[in-house]
């Protein structure tokens, strides 16, 4: 098995906080988005939508999107649990998940490709750029009252939620967008987690 991913981008970067949290270790293969390496015949006879992370099972399998690959992960090695221990905390910590990637993580995506595009194969876009950075503060808001009172996310332990919205205000950082400030509970979320040894970014 193998994950063909490019470690800066926020996709795989989740993918890999996870992994580490988990104690999960799978070799990497480099793939070079900035370069534009996903979109080659190679790449793309992996995964036909040019995107990382990937997982390469031992049988020639491809398993794409980061989601389902953490939860076959989750079905292989259940232990520490991801997503909570009852129904209603792996339906909290699924709700927050989902808030952290397709409110917050969608439009900060897009925030940076339309304001810098930095993939060779999206051009910039400065409306579509105005309108996504006016709708994140609907989901920082949301995000920050959860965390009041809890460690993280979900409660006293870690989620799948704080590696997608780790991994989401690193890459906003990274392009110089300070999504936490005046978020005072995520600052404070985000600074502690940034302490783990789960959010080291490693080449390959
Ligand atoms: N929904 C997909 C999104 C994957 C994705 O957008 N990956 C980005 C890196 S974060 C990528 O490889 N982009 C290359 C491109 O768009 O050309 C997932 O969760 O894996």
């Amino acid at each position: 098995m193998k994950i063909h991913d490019f470690p800066l981008a926020p996709n795989p970067r989740k993918l890999r906080i996870y992994l580490k949290e988990k104690g999960i270790e799978v070799p990497f293969v480099l793939v070079n988005i900035i370069e534009g390496e996903q979109s080659s015949e190679a790449f793309l006879a992996k995964n036909p939508l040019g995107k990382t992370p990937v997982l390469e099972l031992d049988d020639g399998t491809y398993l794409t999107e980061s989601l389902p690959i953490i939860e076959y992960f989750e079905e292989l090695h259940p232990d520490p649990p991801m997503w909570g221990t009852t129904p209603i905390e792996r339906a909290r910590a699924r709700r927050i998940e989902r808030i952290a990637d397709v409110g917050l993580f969608v439009r900060v995506a897009r925030w940076v490709h339309a304001e810098q595009s930095p993939l060779p194969n999206v051009a910039p876009d400065p409306a579509m750029a105005k309108a996504m950075r006016e709708e994140m503060p609907t989901f920082l808001e949301v995000l920050d009252n959860e965390l009041r009172g809890r460690e993280f996310l979900a409660g006293d332990r870690v989620t799948v939620g704080d590696c997608t919205l780790f991994a989401t205000i690193g890459f906003a950082r990274f392009r110089e967008l300070e999504l936490e400030k005046g978020y005072d509970e995520i600052t404070r979320w985000y600074e502690a987690f940034s302490k783990r040894p789960s959010t080291e970014v490693a080449f390959p």
